[in-house]
């Protein structure tokens, strides 16, 4: 498209770029999105500080728990603000209470409802958009574009008007500049996309952005019973948005594509289904990154798996009550967990491959026990009785014991206080067996511990327990593999899982991500940083950026099932292979892979990907603004550290199309040099291989791991021109 002209009066400064960043999930968590601006805001209130402002809906529920409000900083800012609420528009300006505590501006989208029908139609004249009546989301999206490019309509025009009537600007921060400074807005996802549209059509100066972190038809296709990935290319994409009802939707989302002056997606995969889709190929890729928290003592994270894992046993021993005849100190926690999307999450096969994971255990006669849970979401009527049972038995057999032990003691003490021995055949007394038997009886159940912890809104068409009961891993004694369906997800006041995700996650020891539809894949990414293990699919936007940054990513806990080029049978054989090796993995083993998953949250961290997010609106600014960054370019050289780098790292190529190529070709299209292989692999002398006392474990894991290798990949970061805990890094004096 060609780039918008600027028509000021006069020209803007690019060096200090005002930035508004919208999305419907700003203070308000629906999903991965959240999880992107939250976490980000730290690093983009670093470069920009008080001229950073986010804009999201106003919601009634979360917003009085997460914005504290306060008077607008700059009288552009008021005005505008003023303006709207006199013609009746509710606004919350505040501080969001994250990290980095960015200006936000929340909309009532509510309080803009009354002008609905008269903006539909608007949007169909300008724009050919069409609305039907009643799609509450659409609406939704349509009165908050109008209300935010009402906004920044504003805003610019009184910048303007300020900056002709005084010299000093009225900006967000106070610096002063006789000019006003640029100003970038940055989109994501087609909820947010309508404003974006709106400012082009009325050619306000605003340099745009928009991201999307995945395509509505895709996320529709790959639901359905569809062969996405092989007939990208030839869907008639008009004709399938009408037939799933989202074509007004697909309007909007290719509109806002189309209409920005940089278009981004969080992976190379999803940048090229959006090529095919949306019809624009992207600029370039912004990879999500997450705010990455590093204990001072390496060895931190791994007592925080042991206390976690140790609250999942408490859990598991009350499930399984009748059932719990195996030993905790052999059995894994695997899960998965996400929005309940039964196949694009992969649960599908997930489900087949413990089924396949069973049968293989129990042909070997293992002693692993692996407990695979799945988090997800669904529509419930509470928990089921038999679920709290289970915690309620083993919580009164617990506390008898103790006050058991508590008698045994003082009994013990007082023998021993007048010297004598106690006699162990009458350690415990007649009341006490009975009260012990009492409660052991109280364990005896003629049912199998439930597959799920909730009663089912409509546990009939339930696709997951349709599917556990197919393979029927019905939690029988002889499983090996055993299986936990929590549709909720967790938190710390839960009466049976009394964790938050993080906990859990930490405790686990394995998560399982085998999607086929992830444009990015927060799930296993919040396990590496964590230091836990995970299973991805190279139809992932994670798996692909991990297999293009290291070389081997199975060393270091990151396992990559190929559904790209495999069929559905070959990739469930390969996932139920991944976790059976894992379980043959020692105890030392484990704690060694986890220290090589958790040194890679380098890589992830958005102070390394944040960098993509400069690049972008460094691009938006030239687009908008060719002449002035020559001019500036000429005056300060081509590569400003002024104003960020001229190019974005991840600069996506379509002729190098990811889905047909090898992984070795994907590789070229970005990174040339990769995370090397660790170097105490392959193995490690056998003596040690065959010691399993948990503290030496630890020691050979840190010694090995942490003094060795670190520093080994430190330089290799370096070298790859990494930055962050890379340039800290100090190597052990030895
Ligand atoms: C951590 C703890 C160790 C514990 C180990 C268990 O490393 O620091 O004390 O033995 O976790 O690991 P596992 O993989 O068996 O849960
Ligand atoms: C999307 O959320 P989802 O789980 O519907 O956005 C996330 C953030 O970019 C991304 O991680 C995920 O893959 C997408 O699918």
């Amino acid at each position: 498209m060609a780039p918008n002209v600027d028509t000021s009066v006069a020209d803007p400064d690019i060096t200090r770029p005002l930035l508004f960043e919208i999305a419907w999930e700003v203070a308000n968590k629906v999903g991965g999105i959240y999880t992107v601006i939250k976490s980000k805001a730290p690093v983009t209130c670093a470069e920009y500080g008080d001229r950073y402002c986010l804009i999201g809906p106003l919601s009634y529920k979360t917003a009085p728990l997460e914005v504290e409000e306060i008077a607008p900083p700059s009288p552009a800012l008021r005005m505008a603000i003023d303006n709207m609420r006199s013609a009746g528009i509710k606004i919350l300006f505040g501080r969001w209470l994250v990290e980095g505590s960015p200006y936000v501006l929340l909309l009532d989208v509510g309080s803009g409802f009354g002008r609905m029908n008269e903006w539909k139609a608007d949007l169909w004249n300008v724009a050919g958009v069409p609305s039907p009546p009643d799609d509450h989301e659409t609406n939704q999206a349509i009165v908050f574009g109008y209300l935010v490019s009402w906004f920044l309509g504003e805003f610019v025009a009184l910048q303007d008007r300020n900056v002709q009537s005084r010299p000093a600007s009225d900006l967000i921060d106070d610096a002063v500049s006789a000019r006003r400074p640029v100003v970038i807005a940055h989109f994501h996802e087609w909820l947010a996309g309508v404003a974006l549209v709106l400012l082009r059509k009325r050619d306000i100066n605003v340099c745009t952005v928009f991201t999307t972190h995945a395509t509505l038809l895709g996320r529709y296709l790959c639901a359905g019973d569809v062969d996405f990935y092989n007939n990208l290319k030839f869907f008639d994409v008009d004709a399938e948005a009408g037939k799933r009802g989202i074509y007004h939707r697909y309007c909007i989302e290719r509109a806002a594509a189309h209409c920005a002056d940089v278009f981004t997606t969080v992976s190379h995969i999803t940048a090229y289904e959006a090529e095919w889709l949306l019809k624009r190929k992207p600029d370039g890729v912004l990879p999500n990154g997450l705010n990455v928290v590093k204990f001072s003592a390496i060895h931190e994270f791994q007592n925080r798996h042991a206390t976690s894992k140790e609250k999942i046993h408490e859990f598991v021993r009350g499930h399984f009550y009748g059932h719990y005849n195996f030993n905790l100190d052999n059995t894994l926690y695997f899960f998965t967990a996400g929005r309940y999307e039964f196949r694009n999450k992969g649960v599908d096969m997930f489900i087949e491959s413990l089924a396949r994971l069973n049968a293989r255990l129990k042909a070997i006669n293992s002693d692993v026990t692996v407990v695979a849970f799945i988090i997800m979401p669904a529509q419930t009527h509470s928990f089921t009785v038999e679920a709290l049972k289970g915690q309620a038995v083993m919580k009164q057999l617990r506390e008898t014991v103790s006050e058991i032990q508590h008698a045994i003691g003082k009994r013990i003490f007082e023998s021993a206080a007048k010297g004598d021995l106690p006699d162990p055949k009458t350690i415990l007394d007649e009341e006490e067996l009975v009260l012990l038997k009492r409660r052991i009886f109280a364990l005896r159940r003629d049912t199998l511990p439930p597959i799920v912890t909730h009663n089912m809104a409509d546990d009939a068409a339930d696709p997951i327990l349709n599917h556990i009961r197919q393979v029927q891993l019905f939690n029988f004694a002889s499983d090996r593999v055993k299986v936990i369906f929590h549709p909720e997800f967790l938190n710390s006041n839960n009466p049976l899982l009394g964790m938050d995700y993080e906990e859990f996650v930490r405790g686990c020891h394995l998560g399982v991500f085998p999607s086929y539809y992830e444009p990015w894949g927060y799930t296993p990414a919040e396990c590496t940083v964590m230091g836990v293990p995970s299973i991805t699919t190279n139809l992932s936007g994670f798996g692909c950026f991990m297999s293009e940054m290291i070389s081997v990513p199975s060393d270091y806990g990151i396992y990559i099932v190929d559904r790209r080029l495999k069929s559905v049978e070959e990739s469930v054989n390969q996932l139920a292979d991944d976790m059976f090796e894992f379980c043959k993995k020692s105890r030392r083993q484990r704690i060694n892979q986890r220290n090589r998953t958790e040194r890679l949250s380098d890589v992830l961290d958005w102070k390394r990907m944040g960098q993509e997010y400069v690049k972008a609106r460094w691009v938006a600014i030239r687009r908008k603004y060719p002449a002035l960054v020559e001019k500036h370019e000429e005056e300060f050289g081509g590569d400003s550290d002024e104003i960020g780098h001229s190019d974005m790292q991840y600069g996506y190529e379509s002729d190098a199309n990811p889905l047909s190529a090898q992984r070795e070709d994907l590789s070229s299209l970005r990174f040339h040099q990769k995370v090397p292989r660790p170097p105490s692999v392959p193995g490690s002398p056998r003596l040690r291989e065959e010691v399993e006392d948990d503290a030496t474990a630890h020691l050979f894991a840190a010694e090995e791991d942490k003094d060795v290798n670190v520093a080994v990949l430190m330089s290799e970061l370096k070298a790859l021109g990494l930055r962050g805990a890379a340039d800290n890094y100090e190597p052990p004096v030895v």
